[in-house]
């Protein structure tokens, strides 16, 4: 179900319990400020999903609210697990969902990284 990007950070979202431990997943990279992980129900041969360790909904709740160095932490963790998974030079795709139009699921900001196959144009 699409939720409401708009509503306070809910800490039981799956996502927190990951982020708590409460909830195994198959981590590929993790530091201060990120994890990234394989997506559950992978849509391309590599897709991974990177989130903030910050409790934040969306991409704009977290340019709005993050630190500098949250902000900086995570977008440098997004780039360091495309270089570590070998995309640069196939090339991958990164996709952010917000809010009700874009079907987000999960109400904590999570990056999906695609990759390992030619990806096609964009359709929407
Ligand atoms: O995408 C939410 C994504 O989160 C969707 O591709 C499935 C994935 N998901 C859901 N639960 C899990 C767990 N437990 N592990 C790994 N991946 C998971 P959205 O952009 O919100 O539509």
């Amino acid at each position: 179900m699409a939720v409401d990007a708009t509503q306070p950070y809910d800490d039981q979202n799956i996502f927190a319990k990951i982020l708590r431990g409460e909830i195994p997943n198959r981590t590929v990279f993790e530091d201060e400020w990120a994890l990234a992980f394989h997506d559950i129900n992978p849509q391309a041969p590599i897709h991974i999903l990177v989130i903030p360790k910050g409790a934040y909904v969306s991409w704009d709740d977290f340019s709005a609210k993050g630190s500098e160095a949250e902000i900086a932490g995570f977008i440098r963790a997004v780039g360091h697990v495309a270089r570590e998974q070998g995309l640069v030079a196939p090339g991958y795709r990164l996709l952010a969902n917000a809010g009700i139009n874009s079907h987000q699921e999960v109400p904590h900001l999570h990056v999906h990284l695609f990759g390992g196959k030619a990806l096609g144009p964009m359709l929407m």
